[in-house]
């Protein structure tokens, strides 16, 4: 087993808002694991289990947990009232919507009035891939392990981008 998969002392927990998030939120588990960081995945709803909400957002930091990444689509509360409740970071996903694109959850997560904030990234799929590397950077600034591996992981996507020049530059259609 690898740290990733002990789901015991989770230091990082990925919420959403509903099932129907998991698939875009997948993308942040694969980070997760991939860094070897112990997660737990948890369904909450700031609307429909406000009382879960608000047990799971107040015992976090006791339990060990260091970065709560919480993804919510349209009128979306989740991240914010995590971090009404929470002083550990907590980095919000906008989900993608069939009504407004998205741009309903960017704006809910990301316009939090001053005071308690929530660090947001990009709606959908490249915004739970970022939560989960800007996880990996908070936990870096404790942790070597993950330091180099962060530094890894850029020189990997440096190298991809290069080899893609290299490949369509003189291509000719
Ligand atoms: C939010 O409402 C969830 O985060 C989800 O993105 C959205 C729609 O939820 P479902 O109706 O698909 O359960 O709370």
């Amino acid at each position: 087993m690898n740290q990733s998969e002990d789901r015991t002392n989770p230091m990082v927990v990925v919420v959403m808002g509903s099932k129907s998030d998991y698939s875009t939120m997948v993308e942040s588990l694969k980070v997760l694991k991939a860094f070897e960081i112990p997660y737990e995945c948890r369904v909450i709803s700031a609307h429909r289990t406000p009382d879960r909400a608000h047990k799971f957002a107040v015992e976090a930091e006791s339990q060990g947990i260091k970065v709560i990444i919480a993804a919510a689509g349209k009128a979306a509360h989740l991240a914010g009232v995590m971090a009404s409740l929470t002083i550990l970071p907590v980095i919000g996903v906008p989900m993608a919507t069939s009504d407004l694109g998205g741009l309903d959850s960017l704006l809910s997560t990301v316009q939090m009035p001053g005071g308690i904030p929530v660090g947001t990234t990009a709606i959908g799929k490249a915004g739970a891939k970022n939560a989960a590397l800007l996880t990996v950077s908070i936990l870096a600034l404790s942790d070597d392990r993950l330091k180099r591996a962060l530094k890894d992981y850029r020189k990997q996507m440096t190298e991809e981008v290069i080899a893609a020049d290299n490949e369509i530059r003189n291509q000719t259609v």
